[in-house]
């Protein structure tokens, strides 16, 4: 009978199915494991990426449930989002039908590699089952006072008439439809006040993140990006204004020889207006310039500084000298108050700045040993070092320079302790159609009122033909946009606006728990029993946005009492890329490897181990055709070998336990049986090393094809053997196991089978009896464990208290040892 993996992959996924094998209830009686990947987006077809993803997520879970854990392990997608738009306007169909069609697609592709889960669970967020929940909890947060609506900059096509995302903005600032050059438009957008929780989201990282790659955590710290500083006050009398600047090294107030505003700053408008023509121009030239580059751009170390002078000054606030106010590229609108103190003697942008404008350079702060001249200076001195220039301060190490000027200034009265992130408010709202509408209504008398919760879900309309004009469809359906004031009952009209995507997988691995609900978008007591999810998979790319937002809004939903955990994904795995020739594959590459060819033409198990063998998960997968077949030939040879032992294997009868062998032959190989299990099992569990698990399945196959051993001893060990690697391979490879395990005769499935265990008597080690000599003559014998590394057997040889006793205390010049057999003491005297 040959290896059919087309009849048997089918035949199994359906005996999976209707015996419910894989189906999970909450249940507080029994230990849970929440196994979850990254669930993807529904663009029409897998691709290998996403093969690995759920190959490693399906054997995790596969594992656990056969070690006897409640597995849930959900699927679901991520259906909201721009390629749906584009590609109704390239396939002339609709958002909606392009992806439910995905959806029932790329289903039937998950099904047909044969991971194991529970259907029912699935979550589909363009689904108005599970989108107004979106739109509820956006009512929550809004209630909590953590939505506001401002002014924020769009990139903006005019020939369009249209916003872009960020993706639709090519070639250095261009549309990518008409190819007419972007500019900037401030809009009203609705935020969501994530910076609120800006402190617990960096603290969590320390405590409760210790099941994340490093990596991901020094990402996350960085994306909040923590500052402790001051806030410094300029008085500005001819404008009536006060300028704050915030910064992390207050103790160089000395040394401020100018003051920076970013372009975007409100005082720079300000300026404008109050200039003469000509003056006013120049600032507002500089500003557009500026501008349209990117803050990438701007932030850019190594780029060029550009300033404009303003003929305004600030005050110093210690020495009250005029300082000049100049507006520069590199001072970002959305960092800090978004103006800097300039010090260039002690920050390289600065000094840059000065140096190529001609502005003074004051050192305030001398290395150890060192002395800095303003004038001769060649680059600004950013370490820490001792106060100097600095009045009653002179002579302060940074390090206390610092908190003590800061409690001088908050003292006089011009500065403030402050705490500053990089984090900004989400801004969440796309002016796009196919996302979750955002539940609000625009009212003349009312202005701007939620709408009513028992009125959810604002139902996004279908039946839109979406064409390429370059905005929301919405705007173009006045029957949709018009409706009635919850409060005053007026004719009034829907926001256009919808949600953006990341909205919805903030909180999907909520819903699985409770995916049928439909009076809340989970139970409180499914939550607490499945959340916190045990091990997260996906790709590093999602390290920061995705992986906050979810965060987040886990911190939230336990502050308004809807669930228990603070943190959503207790352990993450990120997993490295598929890499073929060299690069990523990808489609524009052209290195793309089809999933469902090379499943047709291999098997989903074949593609399952090799992809699981080729590379550690976190390490980059080369593809390579040939490993696909070395995969393929291993599992032919299980087949095989199965197939050729039949009789014996089928045959019933207890494994021997280890006291029963005496054959060092037989205990060799039963030893072999048990060290795999457990060499497996810490493979997959503790290291999540599947390669080198896989490698010691394809060992215990050689090693029962060489195990020659005759009689009823040697068959009961084949048939351990056989039911070990059969188990153990069946969360890599499962449809060959339990056909295989089928033919041994057993009625219930392999993958409700428990794991198997290894005997403690059966791993250790043999005794050999050591020798001991000392000075040549034989003065111990030793009974000790077989195969100890010289190392440990001298040690334990030199512990032995008879060893010590003949030793009598003289000093040893040097030992000899031959492992598992002899130890030679040579001893002075
Ligand atoms: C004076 C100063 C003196 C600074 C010195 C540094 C060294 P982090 O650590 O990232 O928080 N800064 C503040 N706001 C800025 C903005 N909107 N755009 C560009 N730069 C800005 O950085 C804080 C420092 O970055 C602040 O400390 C400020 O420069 C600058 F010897 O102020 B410093
Ligand atoms: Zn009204």
């Amino acid at each position: 009978m040959a290896y059919d993996f087309h009849a048997i992959e089918a035949k199994w996924q359906r005996v999976w199915q209707e015996k419910r094998c894989f189906e999970a209830e909450t249940d507080p009686s029994r230990p849970k494991f929440y196994c979850l990947e990254m669930f993807p987006y529904p663009s029409g077809a897998l691709h290998m990426g996403h093969i690995r993803n759920y190959s490693m997520g399906d054997m995790l879970a596969r594992f656990l449930r056969k070690k006897g854990m409640n597995v849930l392990y959900p699927m679901g997608f991520d259906a909201f989002g721009m390629p749906a738009e584009n590609a109704a306007i390239k396939y002339r169909t609709k958002p909606h039908d392009w992806t439910w069609n995905n959806i029932e697609h790329m289903t039937s592709q998950l099904k047909s590699m044969g991971y194991s889960y529970d259907w029912r669970r699935r979550v589909e967020t363009c689904n108005p089952n599970y989108y107004r929940w979106n739109q509820w909890i956006f009512l929550q947060m809004y209630k909590k006072g953590l939505v506001y609506r401002k002014e924020a900059p769009v990139n903006w096509c005019g020939s369009c008439g249209t916003v872009l995302a960020n993706e639709q903005v090519v070639d250095g600032g261009h549309c990518w439809r008409c190819h007419s050059s972007v500019t900037k438009k401030n809009l009203r957008q609705w935020f969501i006040k994530i910076t609120d929780y800006a402190q617990e989201l960096v603290d969590d990282i320390e405590t409760k993140l210790g099941g994340w790659p490093e990596r991901v955590r020094i990402m996350q710290r960085n994306w909040i990006g923590r500052s402790e500083g001051a806030q410094l006050t300029f008085h500005l009398p001819e404008l009536d204004y006060t300028i704050e600047a915030f910064t992390t090294r207050f103790d160089t107030v000395f040394g401020i020889t100018f003051i920076a505003l970013a372009p975007e700053h409100e005082l720079v408008r300000k300026m404008i207006e109050r200039l003469p023509e000509d003056e006013a121009r120049k600032l507002s030239d500089f500003v557009d310039r500026v501008g349209a580059q990117s803050a990438i751009e701007r932030s850019d170390a190594g780029a060029e500084k550009l300033g404009c002078k303003t003929p305004f000054c600030g005050r110093h606030p210690v020495t009250g000298k005029p300082i000049p106010i100049w507006i520069a590229n590199y001072v970002l609108t959305d960092y800090g108050t978004g103006a800097i103190m300039g010090v260039p003697a002690h920050d390289q942008r600065d000094f840059d700045f000065c140096r190529k404008y001609g502005i003074e350079v004051i050192p305030v702060i001398q290395p150890e040993g060192g002395h800095l001249d303003g004038a001769t200076m060649t680059a600004a001195f950013e370490d820490d070092g001792i106060a100097c220039n600095s009045g009653q301060f002179d002579g302060l190490p940074t390090a206390r320079a610092i908190p003590t000027m800061i409690a001088w200034g908050e003292r006089e009265g011009f500065c403030k302790r402050e705490v500053n992130f990089r984090l900004r408010d989400w801004l969440i709202s796309r002016q796009r159609y196919w996302g979750t509408p955002i539940p609000f209504v625009h009212c003349p008398h009312c202005g701007v009122v939620p709408v009513p919760e028992e009125q959810l879900p604002v139902l996004l309309p279908e039946d839109v033909e979406v064409k390429d004009v370059g905005r929301s469809p919405l705007l173009d359906m006045p029957e949709w946009l018009a409706t009635t004031c919850p409060q005053c009952g007026a004719p009034a009209t829907r926001e256009a606006d919808t949600m953006d995507t990341f909205f919805c997988s903030s909180w999907y691995f909520n819903r699985y728990c409770s995916p049928n609900d439909t009076k809340a978008p989970f139970e409180r007591a499914d939550v607490d029993y499945w959340m916190a999810v045990d091990q997260y998979i996906g790709g590093i790319e999602h390290a920061c946005l995705h992986l906050i937002y979810a965060r987040f809004f886990t911190k939230f939903l336990a502050d308004i009492g809807m669930m228990k955990v603070r943190e959503p994904f207790i352990n993450l795995l990120t997993q490295g890329m598929v890499i073929k020739d060299g690069a990523k594959m990808s489609k524009s590459l052209g290195n793309v490897v089809d999933p469902t060819e090379i499943v047709e033409k291999y098997g989903a198990d074949t593609v399952r181990l090799f992809i699981l063998f080729a590379a550690p998960p976190q390490n980059d997968l080369d593809w390579s055709e040939r490993g696909v077949e070395g995969a393929h030939r291993f599992l032919g040879r299980v087949w095989r070998y199965v197939e050729e032992h039949l009789d014996v294997l089928r045959s019933t009868g207890d494994p021997i336990p280890m006291n029963r062998l005496q054959d060092p032959v037989l205990r060799d190989f039963k030893r072999r049986i048990h060290t795999t299990i457990e060499a497996v099992t810490r493979d997959i569990d503790r290291e999540k090393q599947f390669n080198t698990a896989i490698a010691r399945l394809m060992e215990l196959t050689n090693a029962l094809y060489s195990f020659a051993a005759e009689g009823a001893e040697a068959d009961a060990l084949r048939r351990e053997a056989v039911n070990v690697l059969l188990n153990c391979l069946s969360p890599f490879s499962p449809h060959i196991a339990e056909e295989l395990w089928e033919m041994l005769g057993n009625a219930d499935p392999i993958s409700v089978a428990p794991w198997p265990v290894a005997e403690a008597d059966a791993l250790a080690q043999d005794a050999v009896t050591v020798v001991v000599q000392i000075n040549g003559k034989v003065r111990a014998r030793l009974e000790l464990p077989a195969g100890l590394d010289g190392a440990e057997l001298e040690a334990r040889v030199m512990a032995d208290p008879t060893v010590r006793e003949r030793l009598d205390g003289r000093p040893v010049v040097k030992t000899i040892v031959v492992p598992d057999k002899l130890v030679n003491i040579v001893v002075k005297g």
